[in-house]
């Protein structure tokens, strides 16, 4: 097995030292399930679970090992099993705010929930039928650039969209420095454009609703039918949560997918500052406002309302900013 097909690096190697003194194996994790885990180390697959002192050290979720990180494991091959001692920093992640899930009374609870790890570049995947909507991708790429992943936007389904001329537009006007690729999934040729996000040793995990099509993709690049897909229910055009894990695969050419279950909520975790790029455009004018704090709302003197009214952009668009900003600083608050 040869870890660094898995993306193992110089930096995570030098991060190990420690651990590898102490007789641990690097491992990374490449499938989630409730109780346990599976990684991959020069052992081949192990099923593991994390150390219990590992909970009891935990400030919070985003401590614990998910898929994609990289781990120290303690192994007994003998069975496939081993137990993960410690994670190596993540480079990267992507994670969301899981607000309010504790049960009974008392404060609202915020919690980091940290979906994936060391990814080099996300797939924001939409489907150009019901699920279109750009105030999601907003979110999406706030959310990407945030955990310091490249973001490129996805969107699948071209064969049922009357309108994806229109729509690749509008969503190219908000994307930023994001790539934006127009598929349909059932077209071989189309999903090999693809193919030049993925990189050797590189992490290229794929994020959105359920139903727009991350599996078929995946099955598609991998040329083998590895993840189960479903059609979308007809009566609301929702997808049906078919994929269940998250998990990691080889690309034969190179390069590590991801796919993940569909999302349905997407709260913001993160800072106003990550705004920055998802919003470059209207941060940008909002410098050149006459007050330093100005909301953009009906203040004099408002750089981004003006360009607004030169329909520079949609007021949706600063709508949504503005929600996203508001969320963020609620979110610092809480903190
Ligand atoms: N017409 C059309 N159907 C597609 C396309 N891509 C995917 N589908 C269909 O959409 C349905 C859902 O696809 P999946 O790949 O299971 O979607 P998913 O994003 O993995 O969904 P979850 O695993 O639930 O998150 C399946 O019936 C696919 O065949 C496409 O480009 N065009
Ligand atoms: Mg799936
Ligand atoms: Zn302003």
């Amino acid at each position: 097995m040869n870890l660094e097909d898995y993306g193992w690096s110089d930096t995570f190697a030098r991060k190990f030292i420690p651990y590898a003194q102490q007789g641990l194996l690097p491992a990374r994790v490449i499938r989630g399930e409730k109780n346990y885990f599976r990684v991959i180390c020069k052992e081949g697959e192990l099923t593991v679970r994390f150390a219990g002192k590992m909970r009891h050290r935990a400030e919070g979720r985003q401590d614990l090992p998910v898929v994609g990180d990289w781990v120290a494991v303690e192994p007994q091959p003998e069975q496939g099993r081993g137990v993960i001692h410690a994670i190596l920093e993540r480079f990267s992640s992507f994670a969301r705010n899981l607000p309010g899930r504790r049960k009974g009374r008392g404060r609202e609870r915020i919690e980091q929930q940290v979906i994936a790890a060391n990814v080099e570049r996300i797939f924001i995947v939409c489907g150009l039928d019901q699920d279109f909507n750009l105030r999601r991708i907003e979110r999406y790429l706030t959310l990407v650039t945030a955990g310091g992943a490249e973001a490129v936007v996805v969107l699948n389904k071209a064969d049922l969209s009357s309108e994806s001329d229109s729509q690749l537009q509008q969503v190219i006007a908000i994307a930023g420095k994001a790539p934006v690729e127009r598929i349909s999934a059932k077209n071989r040729a189309q999903v090999d454009r693809l193919r030049v996000y993925s990189r050797p040793g590189e992490t290229l995990a794929f994020l959105g609703s359920s139903g727009v099509g991350k599996s078929t993709i995946i099955n598609a690049l991998l040329d083998e039918e590895r993840q189960k897909v479903a059609p979308v229910s007809t009566a609301v055009g929702k997808g049906r949560h078919t994929t269940t894990h998250r998990e990691l695969f080889l690309l034969r050419g190179g390069g590590v997918l991801m796919d993940n279950p569909g999302m349905r909520e997407l709260h913001l975790w993160g800072e106003e500052e990550d705004l920055a790029e998802s919003f470059a455009d209207i941060e940008e004018l909002a410098l050149k406002c006459r007050f330093s704090d100005c909301g953009h709302r009906s203040e004099p003197g408002c750089a981004v309302r003006t360009a607004m009214d030169s329909r520079q952009f949609d007021e949706q668009r600063l709508d949504s900013y503005l929600r996203l900003k508001e969320e963020l600083s609620h979110l610092q608050r809480r903190r």
